[in-house]
């Protein structure tokens, strides 16, 4: 009977091959996970973004395979595919409107922030794996000097350090009153998407303050239909807040999206 020989065989690729592997998978992850919740949010798989997004996970997934198997290609289409990736996502930082502002977000902080060192880090490690490789200088997975490990540990400690202000850093004071929360779900931007503030239809009382949340990849607004409130721009991962002092029945939309509705009923205290 064959034993197959490379399921046994010890991996021993370099640390340059494990980094590259895992900041691929990474974006990999989270690139599926962004599909998946604008698809459930539509009730569909969204075409225009799995045809921009779709190639690019596959070949980023045939990298992150392959990188770990020793190919020296699939470090050269490491290299590509993190340098475009990098290169976008700069670009949605930026335009996004967010900024480090948005770090208490920690969907915005993963989605958006992250990304952009781990990229660095790809990039840096696929060039420096290809170099080794095509030298024959490949060694087994170890700890070679600070030019190797330094850029992981800097990398490693932005993420722990933006989740743990995330997490603890300062909060904006707390209003008066019950704090109920709406969310501007990720797709809402899409005419299709079944869902956009949820919940669509919060009952609360006087004197309560509401908290929008906007987890979409689009800027919205939060607008009363009559003019009682209006937030103007609320970027990607901002928040917006209203106190109600009356009773009485609030419909709202998105000036951009005007398909985008949602109701606020207060009721007397
Ligand atoms: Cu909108």
């Amino acid at each position: 009977m064959q034993i197959q020989t490379n399921v046994v065989k010890k991996p021993t690729r370099s640390w340059h091959a494990w980094i590259s592997s895992i900041g691929l998978a990474y974006v990999v992850l989270l690139t599926l996970r962004v599909e998946l919740v604008r698809a459930l949010s539509r009730g569909g798989p969204d075409l225009e973004s799995l045809v921009f997004y779709g190639p690019f996970t596959a070949l980023s997934l045939v990298a992150t395979v392959f990188i770990l198997r020793g190919k020296r290609w699939s470090y050269r289409l490491g290299l590509i595919v993190s340098a475009v990736f990098l290169f976008f996502q700069i670009l949605f930082f930026l335009f996004s409107g967010g900024g480090l502002g948005n770090l208490r977000n920690p969907g915005f902080f993963l989605t958006a922030i992250v990304p952009i060192p781990v990229l660095i880090l790809v990039v840096y490690h696929t060039a420096l794996g290809r170099r080794e490789l095509r030298r024959g200088t490949e060694k087994a997975t170890s700890v070679r000097g600070p030019t190797v490990v330094i850029p992981s540990i800097l990398v490693g400690a932005f993420i722990v350090g933006g989740v743990l202000f995330g997490l603890l850093g300062p909060t904006t004071p707390s209003p008066q009153g019950i704090v109920r929360d709406v969310t501007i779900v990720d797709g809402a931007f899409y005419p299709a998407s079944l869902q956009a503030y949820v919940p669509a239809k919060l009952t609360i009382k006087v004197g309560d303050t509401v908290v929008w949340y906007n987890e979409d990849s689009a800027h919205h607004t939060i607008s009363s239909v009559d003019g009682a409130f209006d937030s103007g721009d609320v970027s990607i991962g901002a928040f917006y807040r209203y106190t109600f002092t009356q009773p009485g029945t609030y419909e709202y939309v998105c000036d951009y999206h005007p398909f985008m509705r949602g109701i606020i009923v207060v009721t007397a205290s």
